[in-house]
């Protein structure tokens, strides 16, 4: 495919589906980190379209316990639905900052809409140390941003599956976790009766990170249009992203993560990507978005040599 020459970024400082609070400014430590010039640089002609809004939660009811907050986030949601699914109308590569991992319901939505009204499917790449596969029913914390890739799927609350009238958002067989190592005891039957290809961090040891990527490329592109890269930065591990959500030690080392990017790029099949889950109030000096930027970098083309 071509690539598009044209970046939207879009910022959505939601933490309405995190546990505590801090990703919210997310989307500002990516800015500053310089990724809208440092996009430029590589060639990209590069448009920032702000933030979505969203909710505090000191403002807002929390609303149900095993889904908090749903109502404003399936809100928030809606709008960055919108602004997706009309950025690919318009030629241009949606980037999504965030936020906490719910902001995927929004973006998903855009970008399948889109893709569907030219009678194509989307795949999904989810690079995690979460699976975030729980519904209301299962999840421990009622926390949303552990359900997203549930409601992509079309499972989780109708209020954020059904989001822009379709559901699924994207097949099963369509969709690969990657990184995973810390899924709850519920999820997992969750994760393994779904249909979607889970590679865990054991896979990624075993194997080696240029195989596992390699297979979800082809996983995720096979009769699709293409590839949305979905990247919690919590797959990272800690001691190089210490500014996460929610940090779980054994993850993908500093040259795992850009490889990994890297093996996405060189399938040119990428069509959409987010970042999320970079919170500044845990992080050390603004580190783990200046890390989130070279990833994203690595992802739209940045070489080496
Ligand atoms: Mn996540």
């Amino acid at each position: 495919m071509m690539r598009l020459s044209r970046i939207a970024i879009i910022g959505a400082p939601l933490d309405l589906g995190a546990g505590r609070r801090g990703v919210d400014m997310g989307p500002s430590a990516l800015r500053l980190a310089g990724l809208g010039p440092r996009l430029a640089a590589l060639g990209y002609k590069v448009e920032d379209l702000g933030n979505v809004f969203t909710e505090q939660q000191e403002s807002a009811p929390s609303g149900p316990s095993n889904a908090k907050y749903l109502p404003q986030i399936a809100s928030a949601c809606s709008v960055l639905a919108e602004m997706a699914e009309r950025a690919v109308n318009d030629n241009r590569f949606p980037l999504i900052l965030g936020g906490d991992h719910s902001l995927a319901i929004g973006t998903v939505a855009g970008v399948s809409a889109a893709w569907r009204r030219r009678g194509e499917k989307i795949g999904i790449v989810w690079i995690d140390a979460h699976a975030d596969m729980n519904t209301p029913e299962s999840s421990p914390s009622g926390n949303i941003h552990g359900m997203p890739l549930a409601c992509c799927i079309g499972r989780g609350p109708g209020d954020l599956a059904n989001l822009l009238g379709h559901s699924p958002k994207v097949e099963p067989r369509n969709v690969v976790l990657v990184g995973i190592r810390d899924v709850d005891l519920s999820e997992r039957e969750l994760v393994r009766q779904s249909g979607v290809t889970a590679f865990t961090m054991r896979d990624i040891d075993e194997r080696g990170l240029r195989e596992v990527m390699e297979s979800a490329v082809v996983i995720a592109g096979d009769g699709t249009a293409g590839i949305h890269l979905s990247l919690d930065m919590d797959s990272v591990d800690p001691d190089e992203a210490p500014g996460v959500g929610t940090p779980v030690r054994g993850g993908m080392t500093y040259r795992e993560a850009h490889l990994a990017m890297e093996i996405v790029c060189d399938s040119d099949r990428l069509i959409s990507m987010e970042l999320v889950e970079v919170n500044p109030v845990l992080d050390a000096a603004n580190r783990t978005a200046m890390l989130g930027v070279e990833l994203i970098l690595s992802a739209m083309g940045k070489r080496i040599l």
